[in-house]
């Protein structure tokens, strides 16, 4: 692992967004004019990182591979050619594309030819839905940008550089894990490295719509309230919003900035996941127009309840990472987003958590569709380097980026700033600043982390972790009856909280190989797992202080923590669902609970 390069690197990134003090980011980006550089890309494997850094461990001064040298003679030497190198398939991780690729962690080297026939008075930026986990990005030979950051989206302008014919775009993808990054080095998820979502050359007018937020008011369900954002030239424009379902046409002139605010009242039907309403909505400036579905909905806090268009809400959970069904890899495709959702369904869910990371834009539009709630994050996981601000600058920067991406979508109801982190005054420093940050950039939504478990006494655990007086909704995960003691254990505990919030056990759960089967004291077994799942479930009804809970797993995935062969090998095995779909035993536990509490929901 080489670090310093590194820092300079996230140091950079960091401070070149918050010096703009706000994220250039394109919204809805796969809906606007363009095309998909989707496909084959040829890739050269760099596990020493040759093509970038000379045998002094110098950055190469000619660009490296980035510049796409060719021999101009037979007798120059050239150690590269991406013409005969393999290819991988974007978007995709390259990992699951070749068994060599399967521990791989490093740089990758992507070409994709492309020509593109620029129209005059049109800017073209190249923008990417994630590459993981640090991207340079190379234009025609010469370097446009870099991105740090696994799991969220990033553009370039690309309208001065591109030619109409022969360009060819060059990115060193690297996925090695660094002590300072987010995530840190330990995880309990496959690193997949690549150019793991879309890549899109985005067409735009001179002036554009760049950003929007269309969203009820904060309280209000028959306010819209939120803003549009210009880019380009031409600031001082009028701007009309569309919701043609429901008769709305409402104007607004941008200031000298590029900015206006929204705020009109329209009674719309409300979203919510018995009706996930979305309409047609239409935002139009001069030669620029973009459409999108957006749903509306309110969500809050009342004491310990959740209120959902002013309804106390319940969540009915599961965790689910963003691994695609049947096969293994990194989910992009929107067949896959369905799959797993649609799985969710089956067990009664109305709630899904995406952890540990921005899961893929299309994930949370298909929530949208199918009307779940969901839960997303940044991968503060574990151990990060707490007293690091290059750290801290590099957590509000994903935080920035998904929330940028995701603030018109219904489903999201919860932001999560972090993941079973240790108790300390730098902890909570660090992650009470992202709580500040998240609420700064969207005061709409919830604020969330999830915790740890606190025992006093032997029985009873105590929800006072001081990270919670930052939350608007408290949350923890618990092992009872799977780390933390046997079974049995579980029908001993009771819980307190010192926290007039909503409370939610954000993961609970067991392993179990799909089609294992043995009596419920043999750990791996469906019937081992279906037992703590039925103890749990008992326990959650002695809660009464309970908003909801999130099942640990809804699918098994990628380790490489769990090695145990024959059993794991290198899956976590705490889906209720196998990786290949097949439904284990305590699945049948969990939505029998959640089909009992649907049914005592008050209908809408
Ligand atoms: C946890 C983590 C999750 C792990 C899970 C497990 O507490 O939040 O990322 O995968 O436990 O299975 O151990």
């Amino acid at each position: 692992m080489n670090t310093t390069p590194f820092l300079a690197l996230i140091f950079l990134a960091s401070t070149v967004a918050s010096a703009a003090g706000t994220l250039h980011l394109i919204q809805n980006a796969p809906a606007r004019q363009g095309i998909s550089l989707a496909g084959p890309w040829q890739t050269i494997v760099d596990p020493y990182e040759s093509g970038y850094y000379d045998y002094r461990y110098q950055v190469q001064k000619d660009g490296g591979f980035g510049a796409n040298k060719k021999p101009k003679t037979p007798g120059e030497l050239v150690e590269y050619n991406f013409d005969t190198a393999a290819r991988l398939q974007v978007p995709g991780d390259w990992n699951t594309q070749s068994p060599e690729l399967m521990f791989y962690e490093g740089t990758v080297w992507y070409k994709r030819d492309f020509d593109y026939a620029r129209k005059p008075g049109h800017r073209l930026f190249v923008w990417f839905g994630a590459a993981n986990y640090q991207a340079i990005v190379y234009l025609n030979g010469k370097k446009i940008g870099e991105h740090v950051g696994g799991f969220t989206p990033f553009q370039f302008e690309v309208t001065n550089a591109v030619r109409d014919k022969g360009n060819f775009l060059i990115v060193k993808v690297d996925d090695q894990r660094h002590m300072e990054a987010v995530p840190t080095v330990m995880t309990d998820w496959w690193n997949y490295g690549g150019l793991t979502r879309d890549v899109r050359l985005v067409d735009v007018p001179d002036t554009f719509l760049e950003d929007y937020a269309i969203q009820l008011e904060k309280g209000s369900q028959s306010r819209v309230a939120g803003w549009v954002r210009l880019n380009g030239g031409g600031a001082r424009q009028r701007v009309t919003i569309r919701i043609p379902e429901a008769g709305i046409a409402q104007a607004v002139t941008t200031d000298e900035n590029g900015y206006a605010p929204v705020a009109f009242d329209a009674h719309l039907g409300l979203w919510s996941p018995e009706s996930p309403k979305l309409y047609d909505v239409v935002i139009e400036i001069g030669a620029d127009r973009v459409a999108d579905r957006i749903g509306f909905r309110g969500i809050q806090t009342s004491g310990r309840t959740l209120l959902l268009n002013g309804k106390p809400l319940h969540l009915r959970g599961a965790s689910m990472h963003a691994e695609a069904p049947f096969r293994a890899g990194r989910i992009f495709s929107e067949a896959d987003a369905r799959t797993m959702l649609r799985w969710a369904k089956e067990i009664n869910c109305n709630f899904v958590r995406l952890p540990h990371y921005p899961h893929d834009e299309v994930m949370t539009r298909v929530a949208d569709e199918m009307g779940l709630l969901l839960w997303s994050e940044i991968p503060v996981y574990w151990t990060i380097q707490w007293e690091n601000p290059v750290t801290l600058a590099g957590a509000k920067t994903q935080l920035t980026e998904m929330i940028t991406r995701d603030k018109n979508r219904a489903s999201v109801i919860l932001w999560s700033v972090a993941n079973e982190t240790p108790r300390g005054d730098a902890r909570l420093k660090f992650i009470g600043a992202l709580a500040e940050h998240v609420r700064g950039l969207d005061p709409t939504r919830l604020v969330t982390a999830a915790l740890e478990t606190h025992y006093v006494g032997d029985h009873t655990i105590a929800v006072d972790d001081p990270l919670g007086k930052y939350l608007d909704v408290v949350s923890c995960n618990e092992y009872v009856g799977w780390y933390d003691g046997t079974p049995p254990k579980i029908d001993t505990i009771q819980w307190t909280t010192e926290y007039e919030k909503p409370f939610v056990i954000s993961e609970f759960g067991a392993d179990a190989q799909a089609g294992r089967h043995g009596d419920v004291g043999t750990v791996f077994t469906e019937e081992f797992q279906a037992d703590v799942y039925r103890r749990q479930v008992a326990m959650f009804k002695r809660i009464p202080f309970l908003t909801g809970t999130i099942a640990w797993v809804l699918v098994d995935f990628r380790s490489p923590r769990r090695p145990l062969a024959g059993i794991q090998d290198f899956y976590n095995r705490k889906g209720l669902f196998s990786d290949r779909g097949q439904r284990k035993a305590a699945s049948y536990v969990l939505s029998e609970y959640y089909q009992s509490l649907a049914a005592d929901e008050p209908r809408p």
